[in-house]
């Protein structure tokens, strides 16, 4: 039996306060997308199956990279990041999977894997890191980690990666992601081609140890926390490394580690195209890795990567099941909360890129009409989908309306008097 954080009960009564109104909101957008010859119910169905998973130290209430301000009930460890990543799951049937960072995260992993199972959460990539130094660490990667000049540096950094497989193969994680900060700041400073050959060569002994039934996911970012050159600094990169490792390797888009108005949706394409597409690392940002919720800022890009994404579906790409993850982390919201609009704000873009009209805009498209081709995308973005997301959560077992429903259950005051409140400080970078 899975342990509910929140009252079966509870959930009722508010979804009971809601049942008239969305019955009467769903039948309208029924008949409306029936006009369109679109099946609602089908439409609900594909986004229940749809799912994202929840960053585990997106529930972290106090971070940004600068400084901690700890809200109320700050987790203490994993085992309460995982009950909090439960309450997400329960209220928006969106989010069954936890994404962990070693060695954050690190606990024994059979424990993790039990305290999983009692909440009925299942667990996404392992994601490393060697961006940072961990207490009584030999050797630093101040200077980089996979691609450091020293051997016993990257050794390390390699031994690091292995310990996550492991870790993820007790706990049923299936893919490792693997980000590293390693660049420079200074032109000058290290020789661009010595430090991607030893960066693919470090790759090539984590990709020997990969189990068969894994997949391995390189996340490029342009900048930060090096300043003139990054190691795995863009798409192009990312691609190569996925080619030169094998089949098992692909590459992971996290949309806010692009220049500002890099056409993100243009690069889904082309990694698609190319077979390398392995998922994401979803979130919103005005300037830089701003680490937003997703849709904060330009919903209409999410819904044009999704565009891309039902698109390879429907044509029927083969091999073709990215992995969708959130990355967001920032304090001025009660992360749940944050964590829950997000996954809601996933699931709209998704549903509204089910709802374009495909045929004709491929007519528009061959014919070059410009216009109607854009109306047709905007038609599919401008449809208010929330009866639907509604529907869907309502029927598996979720609440109507999540953020209402979780802040009448009283949870977060509830984990604020069982959890001591830490003291504020500096931040880490993430
Ligand atoms: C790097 C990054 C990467 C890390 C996470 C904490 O900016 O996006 O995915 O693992 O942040
Ligand atoms: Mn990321
Ligand atoms: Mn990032």
């Amino acid at each position: 039996m899975t342990e509910l954080k929140i009252a079966a009960d509870l959930i009722a009564a508010e979804n009971d306060k809601r049942a008239a109104a969305l019955k009467s909101d769903y039948a309208a957008l029924g008949e409306n997308l029936s006009r369109r010859e679109i099946d609602i119910d089908a439409i609900t169905r594909q986004v229940a199956d749809f799912f994202v998973a929840v960053p585990s130290w997106g529930v972290g209430t106090g971070g940004t990279r600068f400084a901690r301000f700890p809200g109320l009930g700050e987790p203490r460890g994993i085992f309460d990041k995982l009950d909090d990543c439960s309450v997400i799951h329960q209220l928006t049937q969106a989010t069954p999977t936890v994404s962990l960072h070693i060695p954050w995260d690190k606990a024994d992993a059979k424990e993790l894997k039990a305290k999983g199972d009692v909440l009925g959460l299942s667990f996404d990539a392992m994601n490393s890191n060697t961006f940072s130094d961990a207490p009584g660490q030999k050797h630093s990667y101040k200077y980089g980690s996979l691609s450091h000049t020293d051997a016993a540096t990257r050794s390390q950094a390699i031994e690091h990666n292995l310990e996550c497989i492991e870790i993820g193969k007790t706990i049923g994680s299936k893919a490792l992601t693997v980000w590293v900060g390693d660049g420079s700041n200074f032109p000058g400073q290290s020789h661009f081609t010595r430090t991607f050959e030893r960066y693919l060569a470090s790759m090539g002994e984590i990709y020997k140890t990969l189990p068969d039934d894994w997949r391995l996911f390189t996340e490029h970012k342009m900048y930060e926390p090096a300043f003139y050159s990054t190691v795995v600094q863009d798409w192009g990169t990312n691609y190569l490394i996925a080619k030169t490792l094998g089949p098992k390797a692909f590459c992971l888009v996290d949309l806010g580690h692009h220049a500002p108005n890099t056409n993100i949706e243009m690069i889904v394409a082309r990694l698609i195209q190319f077979g390398k597409l392995g998922g994401f690392h979803l979130n919103d940002s005005k300037y830089g890795d701003d680490d937003l919720d997703a849709g904060a800022i330009e919903p209409y890009r999410l819904f044009l990567v999704f565009n891309e994404l039902v698109d390879a579906e429907h044509r029927g790409v083969k091999g073709f099941h990215p992995a969708h993850m959130i990355d967001q982390s920032h304090n001025v919201t009660d992360p749940i909360e944050s964590l829950i609009s997000s996954a809601n704000e996933i699931r709209r873009a998704y549903a509204q890129a089910l709802l374009v009209d495909r045929a004709a805009l491929d007519g528009y498209q061959q014919d070059n009409d410009a216009l109607m081709a854009s109306e047709t995308l905007k038609r599919a973005y401008r449809t208010d989908v929330e009866p639907i997301l509604a529907e869907a959560r309502r029927r598996a077992g979720g609440a109507v309306d999540p953020i209402a429903t979780y802040r009448v259950s009283g949870y977060r005051k509830k984990v604020a008097s069982e959890r001591p409140a830490p003291a504020a400080g500096s931040g880490g970078i993430v």
